[in-house]
């Protein structure tokens, strides 16, 4: 699959307030492609409600209902529950929010609406912190990172893993993803859009003015994340975990490039020191071992059913 043979058509005009080289406007916009017309978004406050939302204005070519910050998983179980009673069955509803409207603020609604197995389709544009309001710490925001508040020696605790929380709901689908490898996030979006139940995917979204670095490096960041083992490409399909695209081949660290090629790059990383280097390579190396271990068992159940 080639860039030009993701779909010409956009559902987004042009003219978004984003900042230049905003990687969560690229998420949604990779997002739209793959969902198509009949779909209606939520999105709570963000920097996408912010680029997108501002009344009497909007880029979306679909229907977007812009929503309080906690609220996206129960506002879009509200619709989907209005689309039933009138009948229409074909519209994907799509929950479209930050790391800190997923990981801390939404994340009860979003494991209610779980539990409920409602047929939400929730994205989580991870840009791992609070940008809208001045690039503060979310619990998406990794070990050692610097923020408006964590501003010595940066973040202290590590990234709250919330595709394996939503994979232990034991919902249908569960998917990472990241801006720079469109087909792969087009392909699991699409693929989402099929399934009925409650679908989660998480989409690495590089942010220059949050992390620091310069605005035609988001494809290569983002790029960086994936090939660093930093941010991992996965899909879980009914349990089944499996890698996907670049991060097949990763699982042997020494496939893995160093760390340090990720993190020199950006700002946010400026004070690290070596001893904490150490500690988030031990954490990833931690990550990864889980990686292994549920690809193990998916291999062990296949070879089962056959
Ligand atoms: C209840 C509530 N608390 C705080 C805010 C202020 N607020 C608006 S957007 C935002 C940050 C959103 O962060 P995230 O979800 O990661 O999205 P991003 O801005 O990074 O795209 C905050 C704290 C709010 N709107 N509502
Ligand atoms: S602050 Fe980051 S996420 Fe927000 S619009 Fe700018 S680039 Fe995008
Ligand atoms: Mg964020």
């Amino acid at each position: 699959m080639s860039i030009l043979s993701l779909p010409e058509e956009e559902y987004l005009y042009p003219g978004c307030g984003s900042c230049p080289g905003c990687g969560s406007l690229l998420a949604l916009r990779h997002t739209l492609k793959a969902l198509g017309k009949k779909t209606i978004f939520i999105i709570p406050a963000g920097c996408i409600a912010a680029v997108t939302g501002l009344f009497p204005k909007t880029p979306f070519k679909v229907p977007m209902f812009e929503t309080a910050f906690e609220t996206t998983a129960s506002l879009a179980s509200g619709v989907i529950a209005a689309l039933k009673m009138k009948g229409k069955e074909n519209v994907t509803v799509v929950g479209f929010a930050g790391d800190g409207g997923t990981h801390d603020i939404g994340i009860q609604a979003l494991s209610g609406a779980a539990e409920r197995e409602e047929n939400l389709l929730y994205i989580c544009y991870d840009n791992e912190a609070y940008m809208n309001t001045g690039m503060q710490r979310s619990g998406a925001t990794p070990f050692g990172t610097t923020t408006t508040t964590t501003p010595i020696l940066g973040k202290k605790v590590n990234k709250k893993d919330l595709p394996l929380i939503m994979a232990a709901h034991k919902i249908p689908y569960v998917a990472t993803a990241c801006v720079s490898y469109p087909h792969d996030l087009f392909k699991k979006v699409r693929k989402a859009k099929e399934i009925i139940g409650t679908r989660y995917i998480q989409i690495l979204s590089p942010c220059p003015p949050g992390w620091r670095y310069n605005i035609n490096q988001t494809i290569e960041i983002g790029k960086l994340a994936v090939r660093t083992g930093m941010w991992a490409l996965f899909e879980i399909e009914n349990g089944k975990f499996r890698l996907t695209g670049r991060s097949r081949g990763l699982i042997n660290p020494t496939k893995r490039k160093p760390i340090q090629e990720y993190l020199n790059l950006q700002g946010r990383f400026r004070s690290l020191r070596e001893k904490q280097i150490e500690i988030l390579l031990d954490q990833i190396n931690n990550q990864w071992r889980t990686y292994q271990d549920l690809a193990s068992k998916a291999r062990a159940l296949i070879n089962n059913i056959l």
